[in-house]
């Protein structure tokens, strides 16, 4: 018999260990120190802390058991019947009653500590996402619904739907999805063809719908016209809600053709469906569907957006993990001026990022309580595109800079460090390219007086910065301000604007951030942050890429103007 193990080499790697997600990390901490009331912060720190340490152990073992087990679609029993089941792995069930025990959904309805409810919902799902094997769409999708039907739900959705969505009882907790792409695409979502027959008690829905995330739910949100198309014209899209099974446990006109073989999220099952004539109830104005349904996808592109950050911080709590116990070069890597640099830059992407999506939770808290200014509504809404393609993008850097922290180990599927990367990559497609989001911010900036509302927000929040010490970066920001309302007034037509949106909306999002780091420090100034300032007020107006674009314009004159 062979030896096991080769007597030549003793040497083997210890594995890094992931602590407390909550008490180690210190930015989270602060951050929320210099947001909180003392006595909100007080009473929800027990909470933290203890799921803080479950999401670092326990639930870490739940989500590796399900991305290493992913979801099968059974379509016919052994009888010949068809059955169309999608099997999950049975830890993807204890990421659900989690979920609900813990009220990840239900803090931001309960309400119980008024305006820093989100927050406070949001600081439990930054720490929940990177191990839940991605388990929070789902929950996005299902607070996106919870969202709408507070704003256009009738008595029967207020009823047991929303009480279900809103319950900390894993055996009450519903979930909910949102089916809004077809064939014909995921971003022209007025191209559906589902077509929405009169019946007698509501809707019946014919049609396909190309990207779901399955019948795992218990409903549905999806779009769907009720008029067939004329002269090659559709009709408008209505929005309808829809329960995913009968009373009696059928699916309610639902087949499922296929389950996606994706790139990443593999624990989550993404089925291709057809309706057949699922029943179903109108929501909101007939024909006013993609209004209606924004409420909803405006919800889960925050989730998106809390998602990104918590990956990168949880690239960073990991590859500092492993700098203090792998060696190279006569000395631990942590030792290494590179491996410095490199962490420092995950550090200060992390807070960064992290800064922006908690900003975007506390305005949304706002709103949810009708606190929120007119203005603050209006910068919302024009930084909800914005920072969900900026933290998407940066997510995956972070994630691919992980890897490489890891060398050849990170390469490993067994490290379970590849799953990262693969799963932050859809960030940046689902509910919105970072072209669609880009064209996104300039329809909030055109509609609802987003450019305007952010100078004011901008200008403000200046205003308030009187610590010495940051003089010289108030000065810098304020610039910087100066050149992104000289650079949008210089563009005077749509092409320009559209060819120039991403450029914009990046640039928004670094200006945002240098804003925030200023009103953050002045709060809680430590030394540390005072060097994350310094090296973020380097960004600049994307000069390249400008260029580029006139090159384009230059080029392709006749079919752009
Ligand atoms: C871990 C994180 C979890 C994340 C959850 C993942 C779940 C994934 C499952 C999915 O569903 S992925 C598919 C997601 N699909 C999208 O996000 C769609 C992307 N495409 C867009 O967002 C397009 O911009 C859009 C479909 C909205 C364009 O539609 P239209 O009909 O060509 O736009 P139009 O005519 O400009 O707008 C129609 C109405 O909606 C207008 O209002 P009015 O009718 O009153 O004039 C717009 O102002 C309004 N509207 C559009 N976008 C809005 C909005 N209102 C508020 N906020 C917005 N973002």
């Amino acid at each position: 018999m062979r030896e096991q193990h080769t007597p030549y080499s003793n040497f083997y790697q210890a594995i890094p260990k992931l602590e407390n997600e909550y008490t180690n990390d210190e930015f989270l901490q602060d951050y929320l120190a210099t947001n909180l009331p003392k006595d909100i912060l007080k009473s929800i720190q027990p909470d933290l802390e203890q799921f803080g340490q479950r999401v670092a152990t326990e639930l870490v073992e739940y989500a590796n058991a399900c991305e290493n087990n992913p979801p099968k679609l059974i379509s016919f029993n052994a009888y010949g019947d068809r059955v169309d089941e999608i099997k999950v792995a049975p830890e993807w069930q204890k990421l659900e009653d989690i979920a609900a025990e813990e009220g990840l959904v239900a803090i931001g309805y309960e309400r119980k500590f008024g305006i820093y409810s989100r927050l406070y919902q949001f600081v439990k799902l930054y720490l929940y996402t990177p191990s839940s094997a991605i388990y929070t769409c789902p929950l996005a999708m299902t607070d996106g619904a919870a969202r709408l039907i507070e704003f256009y739900g009738d008595d029967f959705l207020k009823d047991k739907p929303f009480k279900g969505i809103i319950s900390r009882n894993p055996k009450d907790f519903l979930t909910s999805g949102q089916w809004m792409t077809e064939r014909t695409g995921g971003s022209d979502v007025a191209r559906s063809m589902t077509i929405a027959h009169k019946a007698d008690d509501g809707y019946e829905l014919k049609g396909h719908k190309w990207f779901t995330s399955a019948i795992t739910a218990d409903m549905a949100f999806t779009l769907a016209s009720t008029e067939q198309p004329q002269d090659g014209k559709r009709a408008p899209l209505s929005l309808f809600y829809l329960p995913i099974r009968n009373e009696d446990g059928s699916l309610n006109g639902i087949e499922v053709e296929a389950l996606k073989d994706k790139l990443g999220t593999k624990a989550l099952p993404t089925a291709q469906l057809v309706l057949t004539g699922a029943k179903a109830r109108m929501v909101g104005e007939q024909g006013k569907g993609v209004r209606t349904i924004s409420t909803l996808f405006n919800v889960t592109r925050i989730y998106n957006t809390v998602s990104a950050v918590s990956y990168m911080r949880r690239a960073f709590a990991l590859s500092e993990a492993y700098g203090y116990i792998r060696e190279a070069f006569g000395k631990k890597i942590n030792q290494h001026i590179l491996f410095k640099k490199s962490l420092m830059d995950l550090e200060i992407a992390y807070q960064s990022n992290t800064l922006l999506a908690l900003f975007l939770t506390q305005l949304l808290g706002k709103e949810d309580c009708k606190a929120a200014t007119e203005n603050e509504e209006a910068v919302l809404r024009v930084l909800t595109p914005i920072a969900k393609l900026y933290t998407a993008k940066a997510s995956i850097a972070a994630a691919s800079e992980h890897v490489e922290m890891f060398g050849g180990l990170g390469y490993l599927e067994d490290t379970n460090i590849p799953v990262m990367l693969r799963n932050v990559q859809t960030l940046s497609i689902w509910e919105g390219t970072t072209n669609v989001l880009s064209l996104d911010m300039l329809r909030a900036m055109e509609k609802e007086n987003g450019l305007l509302a952010f100078r004011t927000f901008a200008t403000e929040l200046l205003d308030s910065i009187k610590h010495e010490d940051l003089m010289e970066y108030k000065q810098i920001i304020s610039e910087k301000l100066n050149v992104l309302l000289h650079f949008t007034k210089s563009l005077t037509d749509k092409n320009a604007l559209e060819g120039c949106a991403r450029d914009i909306a990046f640039y928004i999002g670094d200006l945002t951030i240098g804003l925030l780091w200023l009103e953050f420090i002045q709060k809680c100034p430590k030394e540390k942050y005072l060097k994350a300032i310094k090296y973020w007020t380097s960004f600049k107006m994307n000069e390249k890429s400008l260029e580029l674009y006139q090159i384009l314009l230059a080029e392709n004159k006749e079919q752009l103007v």
